[in-house]
């Protein structure tokens, strides 16, 4: 099962990805998470994502690439992983296909694609803020975010679905009822 999650900021994809990981015994392998993680670690991969992602752009290619490539050769994620937040624009989806070969697997089978209208995302993501405090999480740069999924990645969903690999859910709701309709459509 290789899976990749997209959709905008807030559209359930981590949340999701928790889920799938508990049911499929596969790795999720979030960039947002390990960038996060760096910045907090001060490392010095660390350093160069911080600005990028406390103003709600993307961070450099070479970057989360090499994130995934480092992950992705993990022997756990071999029969199997959850891509959430990568690919994040049409280079990063091109690399990840001669990734997958290079690293002798076989093509991602599904992409799904968490529909959630802009001001749900607004709203979950002020809500977080409280909860998490994350810095990415105030208005302003919510919205940037936004924008830059719009222009980025969102053209991704056009990619997958020329492969025949793309499913759109609808992304508000119960987040069980929506793990409900993940799983139907992987089984
Ligand atoms: P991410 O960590 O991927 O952040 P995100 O898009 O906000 O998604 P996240 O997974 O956190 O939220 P979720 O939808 O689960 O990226 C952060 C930054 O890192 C980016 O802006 C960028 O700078 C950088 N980055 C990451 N990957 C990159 C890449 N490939 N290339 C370049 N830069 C990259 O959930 C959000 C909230 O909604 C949660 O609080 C959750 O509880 C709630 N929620 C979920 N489902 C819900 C539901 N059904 N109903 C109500 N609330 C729900």
């Amino acid at each position: 099962m290789r899976i990749v999650l997209l959709g905008a900021p807030g559209s359930g994809k981590g949340t999701q990805a928790k889920n799938l990981i508990t049911h499929y015994g596969i790795p999720q392998i979030s960039t947002g998470d390990a960038l996060r993680a760096a910045v907090k670690g001060g490392t010095e991969l660390g350093k160069k994502a911080k600005a990028a992602m406390e103003a709600g752009q993307l961070v450099a290619n070479e970057i989360v690439i090499g994130i995934v490539e480092e992950r992705l050769g993990e022997a756990d994620a071999r029969k199997g992983f959850i891509l959430d937040g990568f690919p994040r624009n049409a280079a990063q989806a091109d690399v990840l296909e001669g990734m997958l070969q290079r690293l002798g697997q076989p093509a991602i089978d599904k992409a799904i694609h968490l529909h959630v209208p802009d001001e749900e995302i607004v709203r979950r993501l002020l809500e977080r803020a409280k909860i998490e405090g994350r810095v990415d999480d105030t208005e302003p740069v919510i919205r940037k975010r936004i924008e830059v999924y719009n222009a980025e990645t969102k053209p991704l969903l056009d990619y997958y679905a020329a492969q025949g690999k793309l499913v759109t859910l609808e992304g508000v709701g119960d987040v069980d009822t929506i793990f409900a309709s993940i799983l139907k459509v992987l089984s």
